[in-house]
């Protein structure tokens, strides 16, 4: 990693935290518990790869950063909510999520729930109460962005499949399909927020889409190399996790060298759809690099 780009991402990952630590409720606010776990789950972890492809994305276009920080915080929320549910007994069943405790096993399972619902509205009240960009009806949109990648034509749907394939064998479309909407739906959502805080061209914003589709599958084609292939320590949240609840992944399916391939193939066409905007895309480029070298 460059030293250059390294420092951008700690400087924003860094500024973001203040951010999340200003827009969420404080603890010792009524319920104190609900808003204590809220807050326990969002900060103090996580790579925050969402908030700095949209952050990478507002740059290229021009976005203010205050606005950015506004989108970007709502799909970390999305984010964060999705791992608290998704950690919980009814689902994948984790104990350990970024180096600490699940929300269910710190707090309680009820709370868990209600702490996923909170983020999940939290979101979309930050997007509708902080000016995004100046056309109302642009703003609507991009609400709407959201809604969709988080809901049941996107990651909740994705999470659906995701439960309904245990055990299964899925063929590579239907793995493709499944993780699309799982990971890749609000990855990509991430990128076109991002990049509508500011100036861009339905054109420009068609070649961001199909960055943040390859980024978003790249993602999770090397989530699951890395689940197979370091340990728990490492990744902060159980290792082996998916062959041992006979999850269908790229690597069960393909093995880890051809799965290595076809992050490398993705990675590559998302490299192609940014070749136009020349240098003023360099962050997009290296957070793509990022993704699918990252070890973690
Ligand atoms: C419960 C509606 C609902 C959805 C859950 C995203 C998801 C859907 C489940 C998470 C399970 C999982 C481990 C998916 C693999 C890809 C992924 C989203 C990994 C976690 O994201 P990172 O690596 O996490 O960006 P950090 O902690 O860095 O934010």
């Amino acid at each position: 990693m460059r030293a250059d780009f390294s420092a951008w991402m700690t400087a924003h990952q860094s500024s973001f935290e203040e951010q999340l630590r200003r827009l969420l409720p404080q603890g010792d606010i009524a319920p104190e518990r609900l808003h204590q776990a809220m807050r326990y789950s969002v900060l103090d972890g996580g790579k925050r790869v969402r908030p700095l492809l949209a952050f990478a994305a507002g740059e290229l276009t021009g976005a203010k950063v205050a606005r950015v920080n506004i989108a970007a915080a709502a799909v970390e929320l999305i984010h964060a909510y999705s791992l608290v549910h998704d950690d919980m007994p009814c689902m994948d069943d984790d104990v350990l999520r970024r180096g600490k405790p699940t929300c269910h096993v710190q707090y309680d399972e009820a709370t868990a729930l209600l702490v996923g619902d909170s983020l999940q509205t939290l979101a979309f009240q930050l997007l509708s109460e902080h000016t995004l960009c100046d056309d109302p009806a642009k703003q609507l949109a991009m609400i709407r962005l959201l809604a969709e990648a988080s809901g049941s034509r996107g990651m909740a749907g994705g999470q659906a499949i995701d439960l309904e394939s245990v055990g299964k064998q899925l063929t590579l479309p239907e793995l493709e399909f499944m993780h699309i909407h799982k990971t890749g739906a609000l990855i990509r959502a991430a990128v076109l927020l991002g990049a509508q805080c500011g100036e861009v061209s339905a054109d420009q914003l068609a070649r961001l889409d199909h960055y943040g589709k390859c980024v978003g599958l790249a993602f999770q084609v090397v989530d699951d190399v890395l689940d197979a292939s370091e340990d728990t320590a490492t990744l902060g949240k159980t290792a082996n996790k998916d062959a041992d609840c006979g999850k269908p992944t790229y690597v069960s399916l393909l093995g880890i060298p051809a799965a290595r391939e076809m992050a490398k193939n993705l990675h590559a066409e998302a490299l192609k759809m940014l070749v136009e905007f020349g240098a003023a895309a360099g962050r997009l480029k290296e957070l793509a690099d990022f993704i699918v070298l990252r070890k973690f």
